[in-house]
């Protein structure tokens, strides 16, 4: 059974040993508008390919679970109607019933992850939600660092989220949570939080070491590495928390549930913020496949020293 496909330039990086840097999709699809995220994507496409990796973007279309997308079904994907946003649960119902399908950060893990890619980029993962003592609203992407040996680069995860309980789930199911060079667990739009992060690392070789002991220790499950937003990028924790707060009480309001809450607050947030989130997103995200490459870079580095 034929569960996915690579494309031309991630087959030909495979086969050479050349590092490579899964995205996600459900960012282009549920996270900026068009035709910002067509652009984007490419563009954090680019910085993978400046900084020495190849880019291997994940996405579903018409069932076909497809690691690495040329232009043509990239400009496919941000442009469809009904695209499932497709998690752990979702992936093989999406791929059985021929869907176009987004994937978040558990789905890419688990595709970048049966394609042999080690390392992935994104923008901010899920996490445990405010309110969550009521909603039980806690994201499956959480569970899918305990499970599946992936490193995933984010700049830290959102303030419409519970951050001291993100990290708590994340200590409970034994995932390193690592900030990048700095001690403080950055939040998304802010380079800093009020919270240190557990672990903290300096260098893309020492990831990459950490990364390559857990598998050779047969310890399920991946790393979350934190890299702050840069700094002449960052919105400040003040401007933004009446804005999410508001967005939070919309969605409260308008009985918004399950899936639909994150793309419902991003969407909000970005108008209440008359498109500065966005433009903090970007830096942010681009900032998060530079960092992935280089530490694909090492790991492949070593994997090549030790064949
Ligand atoms: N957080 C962001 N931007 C995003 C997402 C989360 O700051 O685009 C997306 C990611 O794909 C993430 C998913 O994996 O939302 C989490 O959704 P949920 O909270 O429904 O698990
Ligand atoms: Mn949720």
């Amino acid at each position: 059974m034929t569960l996915f496909t690579l494309s031309p330039d991630v087959a030909k990086a495979k086969a050479a040993g050349q590092p490579i840097v899964a995205l996600e999709s459900t960012i282009i699809t549920h996270g900026m508008p068009y035709p910002q995220n067509v652009e984007v994507a490419r563009q954090v496409e680019a910085t993978v390919r400046e900084n020495g990796a190849v880019p291997a973007t994940i996405a579903v279309l018409n069932g076909e679970l497809l690691i690495g997308l040329t232009d043509a079904q990239l400009e496919e994907l941000a442009t469809a109607k009904d695209v499932m946003k497709v998690s752990r649960a979702d992936l093989p119902v999406c791929m059985a019933t021929g869907r176009i399908g987004a994937t978040t950060v558990a789905a890419t893990m688990i595709a970048a992850h049966m394609a042999g890619i080690s390392v992935f980029a994104t923008g901010g993962i899920g996490g445990v939600h405010k309110g969550a003592e009521q909603s039980f609203d806690v994201s499956a992407d959480l569970l899918e660092f305990a499970a599946t040996p992936v490193t995933v680069v984010a700049a830290g995860a959102k303030a419409i989220l519970d951050l001291p309980k993100t990290l708590e789930v994340l200590e409970t199911h034994g995932v390193p949570v690592i900030a990048y060079g700095q001690d403080s667990f950055p939040a998304f739009w802010s380079a800093t939080s009020e919270w240190a992060a557990p672990l903290r690392l300096d260098n893309p070789a020492q990831i990459a070491a950490s990364h390559l002991k857990r598998g050779a220790m047969g310890l399920p499950g991946g790393q979350l590495v934190a890299n702050p937003i840069p700094a002449e990028a960052e919105i400040s924790a003040e401007v933004l928390a009446p804005i999410i707060e508001q967005a939070t009480a919309e969605a409260d309001a308008q009985g918004v549930s399950g899936k639909a809450v994150t793309p419902f607050l991003l969407g909000r947030i970005l108008e209440l913020t008359d498109g500065q989130s966005l433009k903090a997103n970007i830096a942010l995200v681009l900032n998060n496949a530079r960092v992935a490459s280089l530490i694909a870079t090492e790991i492949a580095k070593e994997m090549a020293a030790t064949q």
